[in-house]
């Protein structure tokens, strides 16, 4: 006996690959459906390879008697509809950052917090993570547990898939733009992406920062540990699909490069490769379609105490989005949604 899984926001980059990942998976489905904006009625989406879905609208939807709605709008959408889908009986997994911080909705990445999925009958809605804070705290967890962190500092490295098809679009249409000669179009960014880099994702704050750094900080201290400070600097990159990220990390306890580099390979949704040597690291390029956090660079830093550098790379519509979601639609089902 499967489940029926609503996924809203479906014709989105998240949203069409959590019905990837829901396919590939194998997910326990009885039955599947398809949610967008009106706009996006009457076109069809792809369930993997097991069949092509009529794009319903969302606004006329009935939530009852389904069981999962994975759900990737807009925020403002989401803060709509989530609770609507929620009082009908259908546990909400949202990727969308409205609900991250509410004290009622567990934040969960399955391999670090798998635990506080408990809470989520308060709400009936689950929240998934920022995209980098993900692949940051599933590289962060295993060292954790051994060292306890202390601080974190962190440059990242955003593909413009985190920012939508159309920021895709847009740095391909510039690159090419620039290679013919012709005028470059800024619809998307502030400044042109292609062959440069924005220190600028989402909007920024009062002191300076960016919402974005603001998701990693909060966000790291709900998952994690409220203790940790995190100090990032989220930077858009002219690279389609994978995240990159530069940590620097301080501990409470000493921890060697070997002691962390096996920790590492001993961890869940983790693969290592660091190997000191020319092409002996990962790119974002060789991560896209992956599912595993992939960590290279691993190495003590020695101008503080306790001190470990680390070269983190995940494919962000994927480790960063759509798989959590799943794999928390999964740990749903398994513990507590049995049929
Ligand atoms: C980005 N993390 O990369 C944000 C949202 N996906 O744009």
């Amino acid at each position: 006996m499967g489940y029926k899984v609503a996924v809203i926001g479906a014709t989105g980059n998240v949203g069409r690959e959590m019905l990837t990942t829901l396919a590939e998976r194998d997910f326990p489905v009885d039955d599947v459906v398809a949610l967008a904006s009106e706009k996006s009625i009457g076109s069809q989406i792809s369930f993997g390879d097991k069949s092509v879905l009529d794009v319903q609208d969302l606004a006329k939807f009935d939530f009852r008697g389904w069981d999962i709605a994975l759900s990737s709008p807009s925020g403002a959408v989401s803060a709509q509809f989530s609770p609507k889908a929620a009082a009908a009986g259908c546990v909400v997994i949202d990727n969308t950052s409205h609900f991250r911080m509410d004290p009622d909705v567990p934040l969960i990445v399955p391999e670090v917090n798998p635990e506080a999925l408990a809470g989520y009958t308060k709400r009936n809605i689950i929240a998934n993570p920022n995209c980098s804070t993900i692949q940051m705290v599933v590289a962060l967890k295993p060292l954790h547990d051994l060292a306890q962190v202390k601080r974190i500092v962190v440059a990242t490295y955003q593909s413009v898939s985190g920012a939508g098809r159309d920021a895709m679009d847009e740095l391909f249409n510039q690159t090419r733009a620039i290679y013919v000669n012709d005028p470059i179009e800024k619809k998307v960014f502030d400044k042109q992406i292609a062959f440069n880099v924005i220190p600028h994702i989402d909007t920024f704050m009062e002191d300076g920062s960016t919402r974005e750094e603001w998701k990693m900080m909060v966000e790291t201290k709900k998952i994690l540990g409220s203790k940790i400070t995190v100090a990032a600097t989220c930077v858009r990159v002219p690279v389609f699909i994978g995240h990159a990220e530069a940590i620097n990390v301080e501990f409470e306890r000493p921890i060697s490069a070997e002691d962390a580099t096996e920790a590492l390979r001993q961890a869940p949704g983790i693969t290592v490769i660091d190997h000191r040597t020319d092409e002996g690291f990962v790119t974002p390029v060789e991560c896209a379609g992956d599912d595993p956090v992939f960590i290279s660079r691993i190495r003590e830093d020695f101008s503080i105490e306790n001190g470990l550098n680390l070269w983190v790379v995940a494919d962000n519509l994927r480790k960063g989005a759509a798989l959590n979601a799943v794999q928390i639609a999964e740990l749903l089902v398994r513990d507590y949604l049995k049929k």
